[in-house]
């Protein structure tokens, strides 16, 4: 038996009727949710980005190691750095990187190299995993299922924003390693998932997407 403290679980059953009430309200807000490319500069509030990466933080992870770190960017000179960093990444990407396949399946997104919401959003959020830990005097400790851990907090991240009533995109410019660089986050931290984060631009277009039903993603036995 391990001696570790455990505590009773704070847990309140519902009814059905409200579970079935807020399931359908949270797929209605999460089903609005939309990539968006297009933003407002307005600035956001910092305290609402900072209570979603709050949410972000309380996802499982391996061995409750939470090996995570939420860059939040608003800074407009950082934001510029990593703007033409990634744009450097990506004209490679488009040049020569992807294969046709892969540039035929993103025209319907009208993507390219060019990433002027990297500076136009008035906050990043730069999601960095653990590798593994560095403790106070050096060592290296493990972490475990960071890819999976870290994939659940993002989200989260996501959901929340969306939640609060903003909007965001799941960016990665790959290879990611400049984020690193540019925030100087130590070599333990590796960039996973840069998110710009803010009001979507007036008269924002997203494309004409469709979400598969239920019966083409959930097999039941
Ligand atoms: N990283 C590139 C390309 C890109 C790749 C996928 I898969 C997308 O869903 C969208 C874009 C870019 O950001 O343009």
């Amino acid at each position: 038996m391990s001696d570790a403290p455990f505590i009773p679980l704070a847990f309140e059953r519902l009814s059905e009727a409200e579970m079935r009430e807020r399931a359908h309200d949270f797929h209605s807000v999460a089903n609005r949710r939309r990539s968006v490319r297009a933003f407002s500069p307005d600035p956001v509030p910092i305290d609402v980005l900072e209570t979603c990466i709050l949410s972000a933080g309380t996802a499982p992870s391996g061995a409750h190691k939470q090996p995570w770190t939420f860059a939040l960017v608003t800074d407009p000179a950082i934001k510029s750095r990593i703007r033409e960093a990634a744009e450097e990444e990506e004209r490679e990407n488009y040049a020569r990187r992807m294969n046709a396949e892969w540039l035929d399946d993103l025209r319907p997104f009208n993507t390219n190299a060019e990433k002027p919401f990297l500076e136009i959003a008035p906050a990043l959020i730069i999601l960095f995993r653990h590798a593994w830990e560095i403790d106070e005097d050096g060592e290296r400790g493990q972490n475990y299922y960071t890819q999976e851990s870290v994939g659940i907090a993002a989200g989260m991240l996501l959901a929340a924003l969306n939640d609060a009533g903003l909007a965001t995109l799941t960016h990665t410019p790959s290879p990611m390693g400049f984020l690193a660089k540019a925030l100087g986050r130590p070599e333990n931290e590796k960039a996973f998932l840069l998110i710009p984060v803010g009001y979507p631009a007036d008269g924002c277009e997203v494309p004409d997407l469709e979400r598969k039903p239920l019966g083409k993603i959930c097999v039941r036995y």
